[in-house]
């Protein structure tokens, strides 16, 4: 199962809508005879791979998936009656798809063909790595990871605004991984004024990776000229804009969706049910202390990647805007997963709640 979701982590960021799943076959003798991860786009699914590889060698095997096998009929039959089709003597799951389409019906359909299941193995790392799929499908929202790099003392910018760049080159091309690894990048329309940014991924080898850019951008102010609308060709950039704006806003190449107003602009939840229902499972955002403050009241934040550099502002620009607190009792409080040194920069990351 270990193997099966390091093949799963392969497909993260690529796979939107569906989720990205791993599957190893092992042969009667406990040899490994094939490996496979849902592929570019969702399809084929990694049951599909891994049968196709092993061939008649799964015949009396075991099936280790990082996610419980489909049920339905899309493009192809569902994975549950391909692993009974191979012959595959056992079923190794982690999770149950929540799909309402599989929910419980794929190991079912397994059990009914005489195939031994065991489900819930490694379940956390597996519900981990597909927070995104779990988030849109549960919640109907996109999982929100919320990355913020500053100095030691929160800023982000000057007052004049100039940012580049605080953190060092091994912070910012850990940034890059991270876009490569989400369905979208998403920022606000003042930090596309202010900086002009690409939100692409340019490291060498993952560049082909291709995250929808979103910008929150209430009044429709994206210039056709920023670099976003002038490489829309190349990879998606969607506008989230006022209802009242949709219809008379466009930028060449560029979505625009239309979101209902909210507390002081977008109500970025309905936002974010928009982008799920799009099929977007997985949401970077990198933006301004604006944008950052409203999703962190409105309770939107499921993560943070928090790169900070051994340096100190003083004025400037924080890296996250008011909230409005009364009580330190309501402060969003976060649990710290992980420390990584980068380079002379240190990255926190956390997840919501305690
Ligand atoms: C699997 N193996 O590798 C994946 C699964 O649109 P479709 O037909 O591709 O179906 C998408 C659904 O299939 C998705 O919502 C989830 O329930 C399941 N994804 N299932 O057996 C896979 N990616
Ligand atoms: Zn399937």
């Amino acid at each position: 199962m270990r193997l099966a979701l390091q093949m799963a982590r392969r497909g993260v960021g690529r796979v939107w809508p569906n989720p990205s799943v791993g599957c190893v076959i092992v042969d009667a003798e406990g040899h490994v005879v094939s490996r496979g991860w849902t592929q570019d786009g969702g399809r084929p699914h990694a049951e599909t791979v891994a049968l196709g590889l092993a061939g008649p060698r799964a015949r009396g095997g075991t099936a280790y998936v990082s996610l419980e096998p489909c049920a339905h009929h899309g493009q192809t039959g569902p994975c549950a009656q391909a692993l009974i089709d191979a012959g595959v003597a056992r079923v190794v799951s982690a999770v149950e798809d929540p799909d309402p389409r599989v929910a419980g019906r794929g190991h079912a359909m397994l059990r009914a063909a005489g195939i031994e299941v065991k489900a819930g193995v490694m379940s956390d790392q597996a519900r981990a790595l597909n927070a995104g799929f779990l988030s849109r499908i549960q919640a109907g929202r996109p999982h929100v990871t919320l990355k913020i790099a500053s100095t030691i003392d929160g800023r982000i910018a000057l007052p004049s605004g100039e940012s580049q760049w605080i953190t060092g080159q091994a912070a910012r091309a850990h940034v890059h991984l991270m876009r490569a690894q989400n369905d979208a990048v998403m920022t606000g329309i003042g930090t596309v004024l202010a900086d002009d940014p690409e939100l692409n991924c340019r490291l060498p080898g993952v560049d082909h990776t291709r995250a929808v850019r979103v910008v929150v951008d209430t009044r429709g102010r994206l210039p056709a000229t920023s670099k976003l609308a002038q490489s829309a060709a190349r990879q998606p950039v969607w506008c989230l804009v006022s209802d009242q704006k949709k219809a008379s806003f466009a930028v060449r190449g560029v979505d625009v969706l239309g979101v209902p107003a909210g507390d002081g602009g977008l109500d970025l939840e309905a936002g974010l049910r928009i982008l799920a229902a799009e099929g977007l499972t997985r949401v970077l955002v990198e933006a301004g202390g604006k944008l950052a403050a409203s999703l962190l009241k409105a309770r939107l934040v499921d993560e943070l990647l928090w790169y900070r550099a051994p340096s100190v502002m003083g004025d400037g620009l924080g890296a996250v805007a008011g909230l409005g607190l009364a009580l330190l009792s309501d402060m969003p409080r976060f649990t710290r997963q992980e420390t990584l040194r980068l380079g002379d920069d240190v990255l926190e990351t956390y997840r919501i709640g305690t």
